[in-house]
């Protein structure tokens, strides 16, 4: 008998899962439609911020001021109205972007964000967490490369860079013969976004990241083009 079997990304957004959860986070989810405000507005990015252009978001017919959600981060807000700090919270799901496709973009792809806040959370604890799931997910010996980055709702921001997990670092087509690849965003969170959720930025700190799961299950396993993943050719889902 033929038997059916999860979806590549499925697979990868429940090995993410239980990777974080074993570093203490609790997995939360929110709904795909979001109100301008929690997507928006409570991240720091204010109405005239040119990412809440009509152009980059589907926006939902009949519905004032809702949208398809264009980041998980979104429900974080919504949650940390509903829970009073120390947390560690990640939030996976899918997430949609009016992109034309192509090799490296799809209009709806999955993502998975993390959330901690506490007292006295530091950079540091940052740069730890994501190494020790970097290391679970590629391999111990994969190189990780820290860079300045900007996103509104953190500050500092940064961009974290692996060794190319295709070449190992040698240099091939996939990391443009760089040796390194760009994995993930994250910073520390912004004090207008805690301001939005009612805490106080003085009391509490906390770093999130995000990270695209598509992204992650190219780089594992090799795959060039993003949109094998929703074409539902049997002949690529037979692989996994
Ligand atoms: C809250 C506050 C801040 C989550 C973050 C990123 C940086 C990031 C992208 C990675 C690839 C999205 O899938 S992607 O296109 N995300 O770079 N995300 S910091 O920051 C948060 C989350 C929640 C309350």
């Amino acid at each position: 008998m033929l038997k059916g079997h999860l979806h590549p990304l499925t697979q990868v957004e429940r090995k993410l899962v239980s990777i974080f959860q074993k570093l203490g986070f609790e997995m939360v989810e929110g709904p795909d439609i979001e109100s301008e405000w929690y997507n928006f507005d409570a991240l720091n990015m204010p109405k005239d911020h040119p990412a809440r252009d009509m152009q980059d978001t589907f926006v939902v017919k009949g519905q004032q001021n809702k949208v398809l959600r264009t980041q998980t981060s979104a429900g974080q807000v919504a949650y940390m109205e509903k829970h009073q700090p120390p947390f560690k919270i990640i939030i996976p799901g899918e997430v949609f972007r009016r992109d034309a496709a192509d090799a490296s973009h799809s209009p709806n792809f999955y993502q998975i964000e993390g959330l901690v806040v506490d007292k006295n959370v530091s950079m540091a604890d940052l740069k730890g967490a994501l190494a020790q799931f970097i290391k679970e997910f590629f391999g111990e010996s994969t190189k990780i490369r820290w860079r300045p980055g900007y996103f509104p709702f953190v500050e500092p921001g940064m961009e974290v860079d692996v060794s190319c997990t295709i070449c190992g670092g040698k240099g091939c087509q996939t990391c443009k013969q760089t040796g390194w690849v760009e994995l993930l965003g994250a910073g520390m969170v912004h004090p207008n976004v805690f301001k939005a959720a009612n805490y106080d930025p003085e009391k509490v700190s906390g770093f999130a990241f995000g990270v695209g799961i598509d992204r992650l299950t190219m780089m594992k396993y090799g795959i060039s083009d993003i949109r094998v993943f929703y074409a539902n050719d049997l002949r690529f889902l037979k692989q996994f």
